[in-house]
């Protein structure tokens, strides 16, 4: 059975608390649930985790290996500025897809940037908390690792 850890980064904890028109009106743990039932519903198991500190996603990161076949990951800010966070997933051997929940691109010009996307197999964004389970998907079919 395939094992994904699904990780978020700062200020995910609040989701469903403010901004619903950007990030919708699902709570971080009800988006857990949702993840981990879809998940067994494509046969497979789900884990996640949330963080505010960038060291705490390293160390998640890190303990990913040999553990957990995908990473699939919202490094929420730090997307557009953690080298630390590139270098991590460029130091496991666990693929990762990158999610985000809003369309970055049609945001601010430093959302349009992501420094941790290189590290990453894909990036998907603008797709609302369905990109998780698409990141899913894509890792579930038989070609995609
Ligand atoms: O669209 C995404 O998923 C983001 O990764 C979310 C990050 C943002 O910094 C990225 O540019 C795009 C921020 C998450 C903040 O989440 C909140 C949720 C509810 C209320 C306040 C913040």
């Amino acid at each position: 059975m395939k094992k994904f850890l699904i990780l978020n980064g700062p200020n995910l904890n609040l989701l469903g608390s403010r901004e619903p028109g950007i990030y919708g009106s699902t709570g971080y743990e009800a988006l857990c649930e949702m993840l981990r039932a879809r998940a067994a519903e494509m046969g497979a198991a789900a884990d996640c985790f949330q963080s505010n500190h960038e060291g705490a996603l390293i160390d998640a990161i890190h303990g990913a290996a040999g553990k957990y076949d995908a990473i699939i990951m919202n490094p929420g800010a730090f997307t557009h500025y953690s080298y630390a966070l590139l270098d991590a997933l460029k130091a496991v051997d666990v693929p990762c897809i990158e999610v985000h929940i809003s369309n970055v691109h049609r945001r601010e010009e430093f959302r349009h940037t992501s420094v941790t996307a290189p590290a990453c197999v894909g990036q998907i964004c603008g797709l609302g908390t369905y990109g998780y389970v698409a990141a899913m998907a894509y890792f579930l079919e038989a070609d995609h690792g």
